[in-house]
């Protein structure tokens, strides 16, 4: 083979770059990231990016900054690690920083957030020309039937049928794409995780919502349609076709990078157990501890990729 005997990379992409799946987008003069405040036109975009191998996003801007931060730490990386500035300083929808080859972005919350942010990243990754490029949602979640604290790496994203898909609708029509994600990936997380071994992990379902109240049978919304045992019966035939927890970004993440070639994980964090209730209702102190354990798992990995550890 021409790859010098390396495995072949299946639907990843060719030579490593990302796919473009868009005719329209090699006719534009100008290609404007407008949630980012980057162009191609405004900003040399494979000298500012060329060079990243990792992508981590997240929901809140507040911690990818954390992120960067503690990367800078892990990779010992020269300069003043409170420097960490934001590249999308010019907008406030996306914060976005840079260390090494490691960029770490904010998506808001929901799937049209993290989508639209998906178009512009997956548009700079390909016009800096950045090549086999890792991409891992690092993020909250809400456990079912396992202890509050655990960390969940989705083998896949399910909708709210419990289905491995994303319906997007594109004009009137609705497109169905697959949400698999990178079962190789996952694994070595997991190998990761029990070389870490401060807290627990697991693999399993993730499902994906359109709501954090209602959307994910919380009785404690501004409306509520349904009954305590049609919550419970609910949560429990998700628990019993292998869902461990409640997000609402992994669906769209895992169609769309599966598409575009990059090899992508979710790993987030469970901040309640359903089963017991539906508020969240932890200290400030134990809410921070628990966010940081999928960043601990994400640094052990990205080190040991680069040899670091
Ligand atoms: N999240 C949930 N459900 C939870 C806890 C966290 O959807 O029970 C995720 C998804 C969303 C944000 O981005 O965190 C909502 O708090």
């Amino acid at each position: 083979s021409s790859n010098g005997g390396l495995p072949e990379r299946d639907s990843y992409a060719k030579n490593g770059f990302v796919h473009i799946k868009n005719p329209h987008l090699d006719l534009l003069p100008e290609d404007i990231l407008y949630h980012f405040d980057l162009g191609t036109k405004t900003h040399d975009l494979p000298s500012m990016f060329g060079d990243v191998k990792f992508v981590c996003v997240g929901g809140s801007p507040n911690r990818m900054r954390a992120f960067a931060l503690f990367i800078h730490q892990e990779l010992g990386l020269e300069g003043d690690s409170n420097n960490v500035a934001d590249i999308c300083a010019g907008t406030d929808r996306y914060s976005m920083f840079k260390v090494g080859p490691v960029l770490s972005i904010s998506h808001g919350m929901g799937i049209p957030s993290i989508s639209i942010m998906l178009h512009e990243l997956i548009k700079l990754l390909h016009h800096a020309k950045c090549r086999d490029v890792t991409i891992i949602r690092i993020g909250t979640s809400g456990g079912i039937g396992i202890e509050p604290g655990t960390v969940v790496i989705t083998d896949v994203a399910v909708d709210s049928f419990f289905r491995p898909q994303f319906e997007q609708v594109v004009l009137d029509k609705v497109v169905v794409r697959k949400t698999e994600l990178h079962k190789e990936l996952a694994e070595d997380l997991l190998q990761c995780s029990k070389e870490i071994a401060s807290f627990p992990t697991i693999i399993g379902h993730t499902m994906c919502t359109y709501d954090f109240y209602e959307g994910q049978g919380r009785l404690d919304g501004a409306l509520c349609s349904f009954s305590k045992e049609e919550k419970f019966e609910y949560l429990q035939r998700a628990f019993s076709s292998g869902v461990r927890n409640i997000e609402m970004e992994s669906t769209v993440f895992a169609a769309m990078c599966h598409l575009c070639g990059l090899k992508a994980a979710v790993v987030c964090v469970t901040l309640l157990n359903r089963l017991e209730g539906d508020q969240i209702s932890e200290s400030h102190e134990t809410l921070t501890e628990y966010q940081k354990r999928p960043q601990q798992l994400i640094a052990e990995y990205i080190k040991k990729q680069l040899n670091l550890s």
